[in-house]
């Protein structure tokens, strides 16, 4: 019901679990806690499910984990009756596929949509979390679950003069739901990190001229996508369930790639070199993170992958001094996030596309005709910004989110976010993540990791409504020997040495902390079920 002003008239649902966000995580729990019997009903911004999927519907935008694998496991029956037109699927298709399991497990009753979630204040007497939505509805729940997503808060940079621009300007994170034509048109697109990189060669083909303005070279391998070999998926459907169990041991939560065990240094130059060239023409980024114990550790061992990649970038593109640009120096590979292109180090060989290096030169401003950098104006009709996310935290401190005492968690995570297993917050009961941070999520595939949080959780949350506990809490100490842990495996690899989302670089004034958990999936696994086993450790029950 709405008043005249177009308010939603003041009214309180109550339920034993709210989930906010209806992305792959939100839906998922969804299905399996009101299987359980809890009352669920999820809470979305956006006019559809899907959450990344149903934002980032830029030019090219496909998942770079193959879709056999970068899929839901918890129904044999559905993933024995979905079939995967391409090995990596583009957003349109992973996006009717979400809708496919949405309906199928009839979601979309519980599901409600445009509507975002601004307030979730903990009522420590009644233990229950209240929660409001922008057009003023009140939610009563027991539990809150908060399935925002990692990459859901989308970064335009605060460039001078944007709002003079003339021509029309898109990000990544928010792309119109109607195709948008370059066919023609002067184009800029800033950013070259995954989605610039899946992006730039669909726009080189459209637009008289694209100026790639790049800040940091990225390193990307070749996805060699491929209509989907339909014996490899009839293999995979033979022993689906095998495989998903396979996966839970492994680093990453893909089957086929087990944890590596042999050093790089121990293998002789040929040998690795013959290695990289079978990963780089079998494509995708798995096989490369996976292959030597200490790609991670060792910065000699890493190199040698690392001057593998610059060597291709150097054989494709012709001109000299814009390969040199492409190739990254400043990270060693794999430490941002590694990308997975079609075409993308050829197109720079077309002649309407030139790279500005705008490390040398940055951005000074937006004009009206296009982009001033120190150097000179590009005169531009659209910019297109590939320019992330307020990544892992950037969901949660958007929504006011307050403890029964009035603590606020994005006081609490100022000086980065501090998680008990990535799932709870101390001081913030009844309340779960779904892959936060301090969690393997985004360092694996996604949608293993998210299974195993909402499995996590739902367990928890039946467990202890059997025995009539009404309030679960995770344990100041608990959580601050996790956090130290968290930090600790973080700093015996070579992640932090990259100016990466992971640490929070590409936001001005965010506190540089690693924050995914990177001992992989499998280890963190076992830690989950042995707190589980254990009583829940670390958790005070009440
Ligand atoms: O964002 P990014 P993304 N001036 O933060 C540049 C996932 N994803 O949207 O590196 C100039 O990686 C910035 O430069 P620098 C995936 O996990 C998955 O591409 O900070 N440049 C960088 O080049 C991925 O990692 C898929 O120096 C500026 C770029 O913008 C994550 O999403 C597909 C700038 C941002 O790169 C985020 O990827 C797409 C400035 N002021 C994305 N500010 C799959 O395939 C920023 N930049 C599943």
């Amino acid at each position: 019901m709405t008043t005249s002003n177009g308010a939603r008239k003041a009214q309180e649902t109550q339920l034993d679990v709210a989930v906010v966000g209806g992305g792959l995580g939100g839906l998922y729990a969804l299905h399996k806690l009101r299987g359980l019997g809890f009352k669920t009903r999820v809470y979305e911004a956006g006019s559809g499910v899907g959450g990344t999927w149903f934002w980032n519907k830029y030019p090219g935008a496909r998942c770079d984990v193959e879709s056999l694998e970068y899929s839901y496991a918890f129904s044999d029956e559905l993933q024995q009756e979905w079939s995967w037109p391409e090995r990596y699927s583009t957003q349109p298709q992973i996006l009717t596929y979400i809708n496919f399991a949405a309906q199928k497990f009839d979601l979309m009753k519980d599901v409600q949509l445009n509507t975002r979630i601004t307030h979730a204040n903990f009522d420590g007497d009644a233990n229950r979390w209240i929660l409001k939505t922008a057009d003023g509805e009140t939610i009563s729940a027991r539990f809150c679950v908060m399935a925002t997503g990692n990459l859901s808060t989308p970064r335009v940079p605060d460039f001078k003069g944007i709002e003079t621009f003339k021509g029309k300007w898109y990000h990544t994170g928010m792309w119109p739901s109607e195709p948008v034509d370059f066919t023609g048109q002067r184009v800029g697109v800033v950013g070259t990190g995954s989605s610039g990189i899946q992006m730039i060669p669909h726009i080189a083909r459209q637009a008289k001229q694209l100026y790639v303005f790049q800040r940091t070279a990225n390193f990307s391998l070749p996805a060699q996508n491929a209509p989907m070999d339909r014996e490899r998926e009839a293999a995979y459907k033979s022993n689906y369930m095998e495989r998903r169990m396979e996966a839970r041991t492994t680093g990453f939560g893909v089957s086929g790639y087990p944890v590596p065990t042999q050093s790089a240094l121990d293998a002789s130059d040929a040998e690795r070199r013959a290695k990289y060239e079978r990963l780089w023409q079998n494509g995708g980024t798995i096989g490369f993170m996976s292959c030597y114990s200490d790609f991670f550790v060792s910065e000699e061992a890493n190199e040698t992958a690392a001057a593998f990649v610059r060597e291709k970038i150097r054989s494709i593109v012709k001109d000299p001094a814009v390969a040199e640009l492409l190739c990254p120096n400043d990270h060693p590979i794999g430490t941002k996030r590694l990308c997975l292109d079609t075409g993308y180090y050829e197109i720079y060989n077309q002649p309407n596309v030139s790279l500005v290096n705008v490390r040398a030169n940055p951005i000074v401003e937006i004009t009206p005709n296009g982009l001033r950098t120190t150097e000179q104006e590009y005169e531009l009709d659209s910019i297109a910004f590939a320019t992330g996310f307020d990544a892992m935290t950037g969901a949660l401190r958007e929504i006011d989110v307050r403890a029964d005492d009035g603590a606020c968690l994005a006081d609490k995570w100022a000086g980065g976010p501090l998680t008990y297993l990535g799932i709870m917050v101390a001081g913030f009961p009844n309340m779960f993540m779904v892959t936060g941070p301090g969690s393997p999520g985004v360092k694996s595939q996604m949608i293993h990791s998210i299974e195993q949080h909402v499995d996590w959780i739902s367990d928890l949350l039946k467990t202890t409504s059997d025995r009539q506990v009404r309030r679960i809490e995770a344990n100041t100490d608990a959580e601050d020997k996790w956090v130290a842990h968290v930090n600790e495996v973080a700093d015996g690899t070579l992640y932090p040495k990259a100016n990466s989302w992971y640490v929070g670089a590409n936001i001005p004034g965010k506190p540089r902390v690693f924050m995914p958990y990177v001992a992989g999936v499998g280890a963190y696994r076992k830690i989950c079920d042995e707190v589980a086993a254990n009583g829940y450790e670390g958790c005070t029950l009440s």
